[in-house]
């Protein structure tokens, strides 16, 4: 979801409409009985896997029936296709049964725990990665310090937990036009690593709200870019589209070039799409305002730590709050954990 392309009017004024009917690449689809292992290999493959019917058509109309769309959600859309279609930002806040359906499920999660490798996963069945967290050494002369270790990436936790990036339901509606196709990563590009081989670093989530068809702007998605060094230009023969019955889900590679297709259809093609994003980085979408606390608090807790309300031992620690529920009283901090861990040692 980055808008860095449209703030720096780097926009192309006469796009061209996608229809060129030589579109050979394809999005595998998976489902919901496949496992979260396979899925996860076919997502680091390829940059993309959907998984069909993952709810309910039923569920689906539930959650989208009272999104506010309406011609002020129009204002800013260039960058997903003009005026014609419509984006509404903190969807999750917007119905916050969304929160509880489609944030938590499981098997999102048990893939996104593979990809983003936190210390702390969400799914149940996952495992938790182990950081190696340095050694704390004394010099001959009795200066005392920590000394980093130095592990290599792939080995490690790519985060402490995840949080939500940005959470947005973006429409297609008839008379839009293709939006460029751009990489997630865009927005944190000049200032982390990024590369081919560089760790993932955001998980991208699309649930189609309506049917998603070639004719009413299914997502584009260039399986295989991910790994593409920056310059590789993209053909449009190369560009798939996420056709997929409501109900379904479509993951994208932080790396992977993919945007929104142009409708020509009169059924509106409703996505609601979020992100996840590792705890270190900035959230796209400012939650703490998007989903205010007192609102968070109505929520399940694991809802609230998908929002943000949780810290590492580390960052985003408040005193005298828990780390795992920012909104409960308890300890927060490397100090207090510490604090913590004495005091059980002490009664043990
Ligand atoms: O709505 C879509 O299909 C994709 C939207 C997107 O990639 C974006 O706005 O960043
Ligand atoms: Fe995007």
């Amino acid at each position: 979801m980055p808008c860095t392309a449209h703030a720096k009017g780097t926009m192309v004024r006469e796009r061209p409409r996608h229809g060129d009917p030589k579109v050979t690449a394809t999005i595998t689809t998976h489902h919901a009985t496949d496992s979260a292992d396979d899925i996860a290999a076919t997502f680091r493959r390829d940059g993309a896997a959907i998984i069909a019917n993952l709810v309910s058509a039923e569920t689906m109309d539930a959650l989208t029936a009272d999104l506010p769309f309406d011609d002020k959600t129009k204002v800013g859309n260039e960058f997903i296709g003009g005026s014609d279609n419509r984006s509404l930002g903190a969807v999750l806040h917007a119905n916050p049964q969304i929160c509880e359906t489609l944030l938590l499920n499981e098997l999102v999660l048990e893939v996104a725990d593979r990809i983003l490798r936190p210390e702390k996963p969400m799914a149940a069945s996952s495992t938790p990665v182990r950081r190696d967290k340095g050694r704390v050494v004394t010099s001959d002369d009795g200066c005392y310090q920590v000394v980093s270790v130095d592990a290599p990436p792939e080995e490690g936790p790519y985060c402490h937990h995840y949080r939500v990036g940005a959470s947005v339901s973006l429409q297609a509606r008839d008379g839009g036009v293709v939006q460029i196709l751009h990489r997630e990563m865009a927005i944190y590009e000049p200032f982390v690593e990024h590369g081919p081989g560089a760790r993932d670093l955001i998980f991208n989530v699309m649930w189609a709200g309506a049917d998603f068809t070639a004719e009413n702007g299914a997502t584009r998605v260039v399986p295989g870019s991910h790994r593409w060094p920056a310059e590789r230009l993209c053909n449009e023969s190369e560009v798939a589209q996420a056709v997929m019955p409501k109900g379904s889900v479509l993951f994208w590679h932080c790396r992977a070039l993919h945007g929104l297709a142009a409708s020509t259809s009169a059924a509106r093609r409703t996505g609601i799409f979020h992100s996840f994003v590792v705890n270190w980085l900035a959230q796209e979408e400012n939650q703490y305002v998007a989903f205010p606390p007192e609102d968070a608090a109505r929520l399940s807790v694991r809802a609230r730590q998908l929002l943000g309300y949780r810290s590492s031992g580390n960052c985003g620690w408040v005193k005298g709050r828990d780390s795992d529920d920012l909104l409960a009283d308890g300890l927060s901090g490397p100090l207090e954990l510490k604090k913590r861990r004495k005091a059980v040692d002490a009664a043990a």
